[in-house]
């Protein structure tokens, strides 16, 4: 018998939900996208790259799986834009009232606006950190409010949103766009501390939306929309470390994969980031630490050899 699938190929003992902190939702949704069609099947080449990837992180020294990991269905509403944008919303929710870390990856950017509505109805003082090569902030576009192209402007009037990497937008949404909040990538090209001067503009509650075009296109060139000048691999974890480390990072969502089958390095790429992020959830975040410590109590907890020569040169 075909045993379930699980994410990355998971011993199926770390995928249960009812032990899982960690919840992934797919949506593998790509009905607005406007040039490149292809991020429906981002989460299933997703998953084949997150199937082939070592699960011991060496930076953390963790293997984070163990937390657990639940898979869960398809969102696969597809029969309007708002349709799908409500059963994205819907889904995100019940799994944050489940005490889940919820995590979702998609599909187009459009996906964003159920699951920032979920989170925002979810956790207080809610930041947005939206990282992304555009901004997606226009109100509506051809026809629909629930267009990729307008994926944060509900987030833009309703929480705390954060721009980064910005560096491809139209003039009308000069108009909404917070300029103060907004880190566009010419402008962190030239800033040594753009990294602190976005920490210092996140509430304690930050959900984070990562479009992969934000990456520079030599390292993900496979997404609809590919900018030159985006970041790149060291300085993104270098980032995210951080705000897992001082903020409390509530949930994340992955969007625009747009596979290509001759460029795997990308997929590699979104599955490595992905589990980085997880890593850097359950093993900086001090609220999660206490918690995992406690539940660890009764088992003795092996202290890491390099521990006793830290001190050392
Ligand atoms: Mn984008």
């Amino acid at each position: 018998m075909k045993k379930n699938r699980t994410y990355a190929g998971i011993p199926e003992e770390y995928s249960k939900l009812e032990t899982s902190k960690v919840v992934l939702i797919r949506v593998p949704y790509d009905e607005t996208s406007t040039w490149q069609k292809g991020a429906d099947r981002g989460p299933e080449a997703f998953l084949q790259a997150s199937e082939n990837m070592e699960l011991y992180d060496i930076e953390t020294n963790t293997e984070v799986y163990k937390h657990g990991v639940y898979l869960s269905d398809y969102v696969s509403e597809n029969a309007s834009p708002e349709k799908m944008v409500e059963a994205v919303h819907l889904e995100v929710k019940k799994y944050i009232n489940k005490n889940k870390f919820v995590t979702i990856f998609g599909g187009e950017h459009s996906i964003s606006i159920g699951t920032i509505r979920a989170f925002n109805e979810c956790f207080n003082n809610l930041t947005v950190l939206h990282i992304d090569a555009h901004a997606d902030l226009r109100k509506e576009y051809q026809g629909s409010k629930y267009n990729h192209a307008c994926a944060l402007y509900e987030a833009n009037e309703n929480t705390n949103l954060i721009q980064v990497g910005i560096r491809s937008m139209d003039v009308s949404e000069t108009y909404v766009m917070n300029k103060d909040k907004v880190f566009f990538a010419h402008d962190m090209a030239e800033n040594e501390y753009w990294m602190e001067d976005v920490l210092d503009q996140l509430t304690g509650n930050v959900f984070i939306t990562f479009d992969l075009d934000a990456l520079d296109p030599s390292i993900m060139p496979s997404t609809g929309t590919p900018e030159p000048g985006g970041l790149f691999y060291y300085e993104t974890l270098t980032f995210l470390k951080k705000v897992f480390a001082e903020k409390n990072v509530v949930g994340f969502d992955m969007v625009e994969l747009c596979p290509n089958p001759q460029e795997k390095s990308s997929d590699f790429l979104a599955a490595k980031l992905y589990y980085k992020m997880l890593s850097y959830k359950f093993s900086s975040n001090k609220e999660v630490d206490e918690e995992y410590n406690v539940e660890k109590k009764t088992s003795s907890k092996k202290i890491s050899k390099f521990k006793d020569t830290e001190d050392y040169e």
